[in-house]
């Protein structure tokens, strides 16, 4: 394409100028592969981003999102039902954590996170504990770009130019990235659980009265994969529930099998009362997003006359038909292929694998969780962020991609992968790597 041709489309997080004048264009995909608009294959090795976990292009999806379009194509979702809606939050429940029995639909992560605050701040309203108004996230969170969802994240410029119009009364918690400590881990880190207890610190200073709800992602993703040292969720959970504040695990990422459980909350064991997820839940085929609750968060809104709606929130687009089919489908694929489970059988491989890389030019760590890796590179002075953009680009010339951010590389294939993609994987960014100035 020209440059001409490129020039109306506002990228998103993009160096528009940049790309502009040297683009990289997917034009084709199917199974692990994307193809450019010349031929070329790229092998993906980060599920679209973090959301194609059965794969490309799966005819079971399109089939049903086509069925669905001929049979109904929009249904108004407020006052009004369908039957793909009640379909796929039954299917949901079956697969989310024990005891958390209702789902909102949204249309994206951002839209689950703020949709998830607001259910917090609303749930306490509701039971008379009005003054229960402050959120707490963490540094180094994402939870993606709505107001709500950039004043609980810690990626400071995601919260800089927006300084003066965050949510008031957010703290955060300190991340829990230590390379000092944790480097080369493999899993969980088995450094850092105490600073689970930066939450009592919180609390002291603010009081427990004065605090909703506490939101974290199992396993930082957006700013790195950050993994959660041994014990720290669990610790969260303990310091939540003695002082009666909801706990909110952001999915978006962890979900749909990408940990080696359905959701990272199962594989850690540890339950949360709100969880946000999108991505995975439609396969990335339909913007699709939704948060599951507690039966006692539903239920506190369950309250008063029976024609008052009780939560004054939704999206025209909240269980939209065809996002409802895209999505039954594929969790009907997870389930059929035992893809809410695989990352588990080739994770050792995996972590293997990735740690091979060990010892290559700039290489400050590797990290890794079933099918998720975080491998961090030593930053150019006065140029974050260059070295890997360069591994990025080079690993996209010889027909793999990746993601960037920072100095840090992600990979979080689909859970389709074979052993064959992995050694692919890790030998293309092996040579890469060794060639890296
Ligand atoms: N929460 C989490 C934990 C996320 O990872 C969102 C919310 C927002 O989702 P939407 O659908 O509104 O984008 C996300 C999104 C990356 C990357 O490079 C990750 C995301 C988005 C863009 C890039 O890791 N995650």
């Amino acid at each position: 394409m020209s440059r001409p041709e490129l020039e109306a489309f506002w990228m998103p997080f993009t160096a528009n100028r940049q790309f502009k004048s040297k683009p990289r264009i997917l034009s084709k995909a199917s199974g692990m592969h994307y193809w450019t608009p010349d031929g070329r294959q790229i092998l993906d090795a980060v599920a679209g981003l973090w959301c194609v976990n059965a794969g490309h292009g799966r005819r079971e999806i399109t089939e049903a999102v086509a069925s669905q379009l001929e049979t109904m194509d929009y249904a108004p979702p407020f006052q009004m039902g369908h039957p793909a809606a009640f379909e796929l939050a039954n299917q949901l429940v079956r697969i989310t954590p024990a005891g958390l029995d209702h789902v909102f639909f949204t249309n994206s992560g951002s839209e689950s996170v703020d949709t998830a605050l607001k259910i917090a701040l609303a749930y306490h309203r509701a039971r008379g504990d009005a003054a229960r108004t402050r959120l707490i996230g963490r540094e180094r969170g994402y939870h993606g770009v709505g107001f709500g969802g950039i004043s609980v994240g810690g990626i400071v410029s995601n919260r800089k130019m927006w300084s003066a119009s965050l949510l008031p009364g957010v703290d955060h918690l300190a991340h829990t990235h230590d390379l000092a400590k944790n480097a080369f881990s493999r899993g969980e880190p088995t450094q850092g659980v105490q600073l689970a207890e930066e939450l009592e610190r919180l609390i002291t200073l603010h009081d427990a009265s004065t605090i909703a709800a506490v939101i974290i992602e199992p396993i930082a993703g957006s700013t790195g994969v950050l993994i959660p040292p041994k014990g720290y969720l669990k610790r969260i959970r303990e310091i939540c529930d003695k002082h009666g504040i909801l706990l909110i695990f952001d999915e978006v990422i962890t979900g749909f099998g990408r940990t080696g459980a359905p959701f990272a909350a199962q594989e850690f064991g540890v339950t949360p009362d709100i969880l946000t997820a999108a991505k995975g839940l439609t396969n990335g085929c339909i913007p699709m997003g939704a948060v599951m609750v507690r039966k006692p968060v539903y239920e506190a809104f369950m309250q008063g006359p029976e024609n008052a709606i009780e939560l004054f929130h939704g999206y025209t687009y909240s269980a939209h038909p065809t996002a409802c089919a895209a999505g039954l489908a594929a969790l009907g694929i997870y389930e059929r292929e035992g893809l809410l489970t695989r990352a588990k059988a080739l994770a050792g491989k995996w972590e293997e694998a990735a740690h091979s890389l060990r010892g290559l030019p700039h290489v400050l760590d590797i990290r890794n969780y079933g099918l998720i890796l975080g491998l961090e590179l030593e930053s150019i002075p006065g140029k974050v962020g260059t070295r890997a953009f360069e591994v990025y680009t080079k690993c996209f010339e010889r027909g793999l991609l990746i993601r960037q951010t920072a100095d840090i590389i992600a990979l979080s294939p689909p859970l389709i992968l074979e052993p064959a993609h992995i050694d692919q994987i890790f030998s293309t960014l092996r040579e890469v790597l060794q060639a890296a100035a």
